[in-house]
């Protein structure tokens, strides 16, 4: 569906928007439009329906990164590549991502499921929601997403189709540069208190620590193993007591397994940190139940629809999901570092207001991010993992 007369790309306005809008709402409706967008990268307009209120997301992308300004150029191709993530992602786990109702390659936008309706899981998370379902339906989604996608289940010509298709240079470099080179060097990038110096420095002068996050570094920009969402943080969900939705695949490349599972354990991780020890329970029980509902449904995947002429050979599957859970501490522990001293932060932590506090909480995460990277072979079960959190 393209919606609009507009030939050149331009950056949508309200108005624009409820024009886009009135041929998919119903017709006559009195609309009402707002920009909602608090990320990093685009527009996000909701439309709705003053009466019914019923609405739709139109999500535009800029041509360059609204967190920085318009001195960071950065492609317009990206809204495609959402939009096809979504859908693709959407084959496998349906319910758990927006359906997506149209595109506009040339303005950069796609019209999609208005989930209103739902919260942030970062701002619900903050505020002490406990999101019931949310390991068990982010487990449910990285297993399903990620298997499918990978040869475990394609024929080699259509996995390579795909990873031809999402081939996503732009997007990958900011993951390249913000999550996995610039928090482990004096780069201008690097955004942090005059409390964490000290902190920072021994992350910058910690040559085994920067082996080891060269060693992931390459492993993201070399091992296509499965289609990724690419920036699965937990400002990328939508969630309530019953519901979770996905949303915001614009990074989607082939790329690790574990790097999306390792996101989102990270930002658990941060959480864990910010909360007091009953909340913290809570999100322990949370960072368990996603690997072990990964790793199980994984599993049945593996045995229900593995097409790998090497999938009963006793101990593969257990080695392909030891990689997983190892390759996973390892991005998890660079997430939490760059979080806390890298350009892009999380209000988690710097919503704190009080000072100490907040650079107590900001030196764990990098204690801990670093621990997840130097032993990320000498943990072995996700409660090797939670037990670090209980410690803290
Ligand atoms: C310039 S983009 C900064 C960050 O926002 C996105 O959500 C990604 O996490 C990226 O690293
Ligand atoms: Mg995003």
């Amino acid at each position: 569906m393209t919606t609009t007369a507009i030939s050149t790309y331009e950056p949508l306005t309200e108005a624009a928007a409820i024009e886009l809008a009135a041929g998919l709402l119903t017709e006559g409706a009195n609309l009402e439009c707002r920009e909602i967008g608090d990320g990093n990268l685009n527009y996000v307009f909701r439309v709705s329906d003053r009466e019914s209120g019923r609405g739709i997301i139109i999500k535009q992308a800029l041509p360059y990164a609204k967190v920085v300004g318009e001195s960071w150029p950065l492609t317009l191709k990206r809204a495609a590549i959402e939009a096809a993530a979504l859908r693709k992602h959407g084959e496998f786990a349906a319910g758990l991502v927006p359906a997506v109702y149209g595109t506009d390659d040339k303005l950069a936008y796609t019209v999609m499921e208005d989930l209103s309706h739902l919260t942030i899981a970062r701002e619900g998370l903050i505020q002490g929601k406990s999101y019931p379902k949310l390991s068990a339906h982010i487990g449910e989604y990285l297993a399903q997403t990620l298997f499918h996608t990978s040869d475990f289940a394609l024929h080699p010509f259509e996995k390579k189709r795909l990873a031809a298709e999402f081939s996503n240079p732009e997007l990958c470099k900011i993951t390249e540069d913000l999550v996995f080179t610039d928090p482990f060097f004096d780069y201008e990038t690097n955004d942090f208190e005059p409390e964490l110096r000290q902190s920072v420095e021994a992350i910058w002068n910690n040559d085994s620590l920067k082996l080891e996050a060269a060693k992931l570094k390459r492993s993201f920009l070399t091992e296509a193993e499965a289609l990724l969402h690419g920036d699965l943080h937990t400002g990328s969900i939508f969630a309530d007591d019953n519901e979770t939705k996905v949303i915001d695949p614009e990074f989607a490349f082939y790329g690790p397994i574990g790097f999306d599972v390792g996101l989102f354990l990270a930002n658990l991780i941060v959480q864990g940190i910010t909360r007091n020890r009953e909340g913290r329970e809570t999100i322990v029980r949370h960072i368990e139940n996603t690997w072990d509902v990964f790793e199980t449904r994984f599993t049945e995947l593996w045995e229900s629809k593995g097409i790998e002429d090497f999938r009963d050979v006793p101990g593969y599957r257990q080695s392909v999901l030891q990689k997983i859970f190892r390759d996973a501490l390892g991005f998890a522990g660079c997430e939490l570092i760059r979080r806390t001293i890298g350009l892009a932060h999380v209000k988690d932590l710097d919503g704190i207001e009080d000072a100490g506090q907040r650079i107590q909480f900001k030196k764990q995460a990098l204690r801990l991010g670093e621990t997840l990277i130097i032993k990320r072979s000498e943990l072995t079960s996700i409660q090797d993992v939670t037990a670090l959190v209980e410690e803290l």
